[in-house]
């Protein structure tokens, strides 16, 4: 079998996508997401300028080989644009694989470890009131873990919050005010926890924003609520950071969606600094290194926690729920839908039940990309927002 098309086609059914299609000469099809949320275009360029190129003629079964060839002659190593540029490829290969063999991908990567794939869901409500309806729209969805973010009283629109993940084209700056957020966050999870109860997994997102002294502090002061986890509280390029705050709270971490390799985690994984590692499949290189990084994790009883915000498509979706569902460290996936006009661009063969996935039957990644749907909802240029504190500096993200 040889490779003999790789077009990269972009979309926005409400946020851009980014998605690499693999033709070979048996007529096979596969599709790998290589969505980087504001920087779409720089991986497109990478793809269609220096990796198509480089694939046609190939044959698609090895995965392995591609993947050092083009992570190796790059010469230039990781970073956010080549590796999901990379996953892209990566992830196409095994959908082809998986569906010349006639099998769903998971198969190929052990066959199911468990019966579904345990999710949360994003709850967000700038005050008290609207945090709980939204927690209960969650509920309702059928969610049994949930991520709860909330405005800080005295602050605008906070990231996660109002904008949710989305990115924006107007203005990008919102204030912010780290003593204000951590002197509100405690209140937030009592009473979150006073209305929903002991049991209800809940997770929050610091969102890199803190000092190691800080997010020590975080950590311990929402100790007695049992969060499931907290995530990035430091920012994620500085791994001995979370030597501070893991000698002062229990409170279990998670960290690695800014992540690309397994090189990222080094000092985190063999120090145990955290507990959930949380690259995405579509930024770190696709399923090929990250099966490397959970395996890598598990040896320190490390679980894994796939990014999975609405700026994945589901293409990088139904990656992350094959490999979910092979995995034996599984934790939880991040899952917080997409638009109906983009479960309609791309078709999926992945089910959401009663807050689990399934990455379905079908053979291959269970994915087909509608074309003219995709033609016909072009690019839309988005930027994400920076912090600001009060004084206009642009602070830690
Ligand atoms: O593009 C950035 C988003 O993917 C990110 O902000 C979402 O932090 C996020 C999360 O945990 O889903
Ligand atoms: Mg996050």
């Amino acid at each position: 079998m040889k490779i003999i098309d790789a077009p990269v086609i972009v979309t926005s059914p409400g946020r851009n996508f980014v998605t690499l299609k693999i033709t070979t000469d048996e007529g096979l099809v596969g599709y790998g997401d290589a969505t980087l949320n504001g920087r779409e275009l720089a991986v497109v360029s990478y793809l269609r300028d220096h990796l198509v190129p480089l694939l046609l003629g190939r044959d698609p079964h090895r995965i392995e080989d591609t993947w050092q060839l083009l992570y190796r002659g790059g010469y230039w190593r990781r970073g956010p644009v080549t590796m999901a540029a990379i996953a892209a490829v990566d992830v196409a290969l095994w959908d082809i694989k998986a569906k010349a063999a006639g099998l769903p991908l998971y198969q190929l990567l052990g066959g199911a470890s468990r019966d579904r794939v345990r999710t949360y869901g994003h709850a967000n409500g700038h005050d008290l009131p609207a945090l709980f309806d939204s927690i209960d729209e969650q509920l309702a969805l059928g969610y049994q873990a949930v991520r709860v973010q909330t405005g800080i009283p005295g602050l605008g629109s906070v990231y996660g919050v109002d904008s949710g993940s989305a990115s924006t084209s107007s203005t990008p700056v919102e204030e912010w005010d780290t003593a204000a957020y951590l002197r509100h966050m405690p209140h937030v999870f009592e009473e979150v926890r006073n209305r929903f109860g002991a049991d209800l997994p809940l997770l929050h997102d610091a969102h890199h924003r803190l000092t190691p002294v800080e997010a020590a502090r975080l950590g311990r002061e929402l100790e007695p609520y049992h969060l499931f986890w907290l995530e990035d509280v430091t920012p994620a390029e500085n791994q001995q950071a979370l030597r501070l705050v893991r000698q002062h709270t229990t409170t279990p971490l998670a960290l690695g969606e800014v992540f690309n390799t397994v090189f990222d985690y080094q000092t985190l994984v063999t120090e145990q600094l955290i507990d959930f590692v949380r690259s995405a499949v579509t930024h770190a290189g696709g399923i090929t290194p990250m099966r490397k990084l959970c395996d890598f994790a598990a040896l320190y009883q490390i679980k894994s926690g796939i990014h999975g915000p609405e700026d994945i498509s589901p293409v990088g979706m139904a990656a992350a729920v094959h490999l979910d569902l092979a995995l034996h460290n599984f934790g939880i996936q991040e899952y917080s839908g997409h638009t109906a006009l983009t479960n309609q661009s791309f078709r999926h063969g992945y089910t959401f039940e009663d807050g689990h996935l399934h990455p379905g039957e079908e053979p291959g990644l269970g994915i087909v990309l509608d074309e003219e749907l995709a033609a016909a909802n072009p690019y839309d240029p988005a930027y994400l927002p920076v912090n600001r504190l009060r004084d206009g500096t642009v602070h830690d993200w």
